[in-house]
Order: C-alpha cells, then sequence, then structure tokens
C-alpha cells in the first residue's frame, strides 16, 4: 500500500474511551487512571508488516502483524484476553478483526492529512481518537 504509518504519534482527541473500557469489562479504577493517559503510538511499516506500540506512564502494549495473516493476540495488560486477529487494507484503511469473547471487536487506522486516527470497537461502544506527530 502506499501509505506509511511510520512514526510517532501523540494522543490530541479520544471520545468514548470509558464506555469502550467498560464494554472490555476494564475495572473501575484503571479506568479512571486510564482515561487520565495521552498515550503515544510509536507504529514501525515495512510494507506489509507493521509493529505498533502504545506507550503511557501506566502501561504499554505491542501487536507485531503482516497484513493477511492471521495472529494470536495476548491483550495482557490491557483486558488480559486471547484473541484471533487479521489486519487487511480497506482502500488505505488498516482495518483489524478481533475474533473472541466479545463481539464485533476490532480497530481501524487511517491517515488523514497530518492526523493518524484510530476507531476502537467492542460490542456496540465506538471510540474514537486522533493522534498527531510528536
Ligand atoms: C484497556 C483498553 C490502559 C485499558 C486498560 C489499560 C496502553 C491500534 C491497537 C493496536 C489498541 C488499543 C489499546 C488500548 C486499549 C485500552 C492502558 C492504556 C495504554 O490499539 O493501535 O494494539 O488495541
Amino acid at each position: 500500500a502506499p501509505v506509511d504509518f511510520s512514526g510517532t504519534w501523540g494522543l490530541v482527541s479520544s471520545e468514548n474511551f470509558e464506555n469502550y473500557m467498560k464494554s472490555l469489562d476494564i475495572d473501575f479504577m484503571t479506568r479512571k487512571v486510564a482515561k487520565m493517559l495521552t498515550p503515544q503510538k510509536v507504529i514501525e511499516q515495512q510494507g506489509d508488516k507493521f509493529s505498533i506500540r502504545t506507550l503511557s506512564t501506566f502501561r504499554n502494549y505491542l501487536v507485531e502483524f503482516k497484513v493477511g495473516e492471521e495472529y494470536e493476540e495476548d491483550t495482557k495488560g490491557l483486558d488480559n484476553r486471547k484473541l484471533l486477529s487479521l489486519v487487511t487494507w480497506d482502500n488505505e484503511r488498516l482495518v483489524c478483526v478481533q475474533k473472541g469473547e466479545k463481539k464485533n471487536r476490532g480497530w481501524t487506522h487511517w491517515i488523514q492529512g497530518d492526523e493518524l486516527h484510530l476507531e476502537l470497537t467492542c460490542e456496540d461502544q465506538l471510540c474514537k481518537q486522533v493522534y498527531q506527530k510528536v
């Protein structure tokens, strides 16, 4: 794909993260801490190979995958579930479907101008986040 997501991106806005966390059964105290964070996404992309690091003062999370190849995801430090995840291209958007206990779980990344956009879904909740290069 002609899109390059590589870089270090800082959170600038977040909508409905609280309800997204609730849909993942994240406990009250963890939600209170998590919603105060301004995480960074450190993305390394080589063609269809990605690593995405979500970094914060509280917890860090790493996923590595190749587009089109299903992988086992262990959401250790988040909701601690085992998922079967698959990322594909939808035109210039990177779309991840996360199969597991929770219905309709996944995320979509795309670049819009100088911003990195992220939509996170779980069950009936949609969280929208915007990041900018730092
Ligand atoms: C759980 C939900 C806060 C919050 C509890 C701990 C790591 C796409 C994708 C790549 C994600 C989102 C990860 C965040 C969900 C938190 C700790 C917060 C900081 O990102 O970029 O993995 O799945």
